[in-house]
């Protein structure tokens, strides 16, 4: 069994993708919606939510348990894997994974083959642009993560502080794009101008306007959003680690938040138009 865990539905996006790659896998997905949004709580209760709902996932059956979500990643997963983890009474037989470290391997992958008759004297650099929210931005992990793969890359960062907000509640795909576009152009403010060669929508809310990121970034621009690349990586990682799959596993899904789960089952079809029901954890 596969746990996903996440303040909220964002993670629904990546959970999507990952029940179409393993049909035949059991998951679980849990929602902290007792204490969303995360974004303006001290690092400490980030951790402390995080590392309970882990907890949580693992009682409930699952060895590997995946944090889909951007904040709480870049908050709380170091600290779990590295304070935490070793010394609890699953060390050894269950783990925890983030999804900025599989972001940050795809977009740094493969050498830079772009060039740009637009910008034939600026485009010389090889930059990556990265669209989060307040939090995961100011955490800096993106920056500090590429910067340990790949030294002499820019990194641009850029806050859309509204975005996910926007999408969560259905706003209307003009106010959308005009957020996206906001956070386009700030993130050219950045960059006199010059578009990024790759772009990370680091959030998991994002790839539900993916297609307005297109719109508005160049073509020569690589979009990664993080559904497909996270489970592009989830299916390498267990292929070499099958042990944190159960034997017995039958392509199950159970869907579970802290909050009422009537609202919540209502919301989520924003991300997942005939997503099962939602029960209490
Ligand atoms: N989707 C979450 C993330 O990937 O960081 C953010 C959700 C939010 O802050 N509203």
């Amino acid at each position: 069994m596969i746990g996903v865990f996440d303040s909220g539905l964002g993670g629904l996006t990546v959970l999507r993708v990952l029940t179409q790659r393993f049909k035949a896998a059991d998951f679980v997905y849990l929602a902290d919606h007792a204490h969303v949004p995360y974004g303006n709580r001290p690092s400490d209760a980030i951790v402390g939510y995080t590392r309970d709902c882990v907890e949580d996932l693992f009682a409930r059956g699952a060895k590997l348990v995946l944090l889909g979500c951007n904040t709480a990643t870049a908050v709380a997963l170091r600290r779990l894997q590295q304070e935490w983890l070793p010394r609890s009474p699953w060390a050894g037989t269950h783990n925890v994974l983030g999804i900025v470290a599989p972001t940050v391997e795809a977009a740094t992958q493969t050498p830079w083959a772009v060039t740009s008759p637009q910008y034939p004297q600026k485009y010389n650099t090889d930059t990556i642009g990265v669209f989060g929210t307040t939090r995961t931005v100011t955490a800096g992990v993106y920056p500090e993560e590429i910067g340990k793969r790949c030294p002499k890359v820019t990194v641009v960062q850029q806050i859309c502080s509204e975005l996910a907000g926007a999408i969560e509640e259905k706003q209307p795909e003009a106010h959308l794009e005009e957020l996206v576009r906001a956070g386009i152009t700030g993130l050219l403010d950045q960059t006199d101008g010059v578009p990024p060669h790759r772009a990370i929508l680091g959030c998991t809310h994002f790839p539900l306007v993916e297609h307005l990121f297109r719109k508005h970034l160049p073509p020569f621009t690589r979009i990664l959003s993080q559904p497909e690349v996270v489970s592009d990586s989830f299916e390498d990682y267990l292929a070499r680690r099958s042990h944190y799959l159960n034997g017995d596993e039958s392509g199950s899904l159970t869907l579970l938040t802290t909050g009422d789960p009537v609202e919540v089952s209502e919301k989520a079809r924003v991300f997942w138009p005939n997503v099962p029901a939602f029960a209490r954890a």
